[in-house]
């Protein structure tokens, strides 16, 4: 190449690449994504009671910060978390947090501590998905029955790893045994009701004190799921659509498409995406019927007038609907 010969804007060409790697180094460090962030988290276990019915029935639950399920924590991919439980005076009984998110000692991490204690410890959240977290305090079986359940949502470092969703809830499904202090009726599965984030029929706008979830026709409805059981299958189905896909644990890399129905075991979560075609209801629920009839069914409506929506609605539940315009669900 004889540079004599080249017009001004070839010199350009040829100078200003190299210009840019010996001033900016290598180009691509511009494109990383933002530096991983570090997240205080501190929940208080509460032995409280909680509405578990559009009736306002009571139940007498033990809770993080004293909702049914506790709420939801979210962070990205890489991100780390300072935990911190504390077990007030107050209380009775001994208490832990076991995050499925973290990859740490179980022995010195998820340990019951009593009343007056107060634990604490740190993780990366190093793979994406959505994850269970509850209390581990023996009994085991009666503290997540009674309450001590949530999510932990861990997004993808790289956002593009998914479609956007236009909309996004959580819902946990857990059993509900009317007698929280019968812990043989949990080790014996006789539970009285299945419930999506600690209600009866929460999500049933035909129900007393029920409130449909909402969306607009066309839009992608992400649904973290998590089933904290302690024992039943959820057998997760959209009445009149098809998951558009279904991420095992939440991860991206996990994705299934065209499920009708998708099974979350016991202490297991999966993501589901569903595009609503057209306006109408959709009632999600658990194919494991005597769970369905028994209180776990969240009717997804959607409509162009539908309003934005926190990630667990109506929790804690303070329902509003007068008693006038009780309309009980079918017998099972
Ligand atoms: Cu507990």
């Amino acid at each position: 190449m004889r540079f004599t010969h080249m017009q001004p804007r070839d010199w350009l060409s040829v100078v200003m690449p190299l210009i840019a790697v010996l001033v900016f180094g290598d180009m691509t460090l511009a494109v990383q994504p933002a530096s991983s962030k570090t997240h205080e988290v501190e929940m208080t276990a509460v032995e409280s009671d909680v509405v578990i019915d559009g009736g306002g029935e009571r139940y007498k639950a033990w809770t993080f910060n004293g909702q049914f399920p506790g709420p939801v924590v979210r962070v990205t991919e890489g991100d780390t978390v300072n935990f911190t439980l504390h077990n007030p005076k107050t209380n009775i009984f001994p208490h832990a947090m076991d995050f499925h998110a973290a990859e740490i000692d179980f022995l010195k991490n998820y340990r019951a501590i009593n009343a007056g204690e107060t634990i604490s410890y740190t993780f990366v959240a190093k793979k994406p998905g959505v994850f269970f977290y509850h209390c581990g305090a023996p009994p085991m079986i009666q503290h997540v029955a009674r309450g001590m359940i949530g999510a932990i949502l861990v997004d993808p470092k790289n956002p593009k790893d998914w479609p956007k969703a236009d909309r996004e809830y959580v819902l946990v499904q857990s059993e509900l045994f009317k007698n929280p202090d019968d812990v043989q009726a949990m080790f014996d599965r006789k539970f009285d009701h299945i419930v999506f984030n600690g209600g009866i029929f929460k999500y049933h706008p035909f129900v007393t004190g029920g409130k449909a979830l909402e969306a607009k026709p066309g839009e992608r409805v992400r649904i973290y799921f998590v089933n904290a059981g302690p024992n039943e299958f959820s057998s997760f189905h959209p009445i009149g659509e098809i998951w558009d896909a279904v991420y095992e644990s939440g991860n991206p890399a996990n994705k299934h498409v065209g499920v009708q129905t998708y099974v979350v075991g016991p202490g297991s979560a999966a993501t589901f995406d569903v595009v609503v075609e057209s306006a109408g209801a959709y009632p999600l629920v658990t194919h494991s019927l005597t769970g369905a009839l028994r209180g776990s069914i969240a009717v997804l409506v959607a409509s162009p007038d539908a309003k934005p929506a926190p990630l667990m609605p109506h929790t804690p539940w303070k329902p509003e609907v007068p008693l006038t315009e009780i309309t009980p669900p079918a017998a099972p």
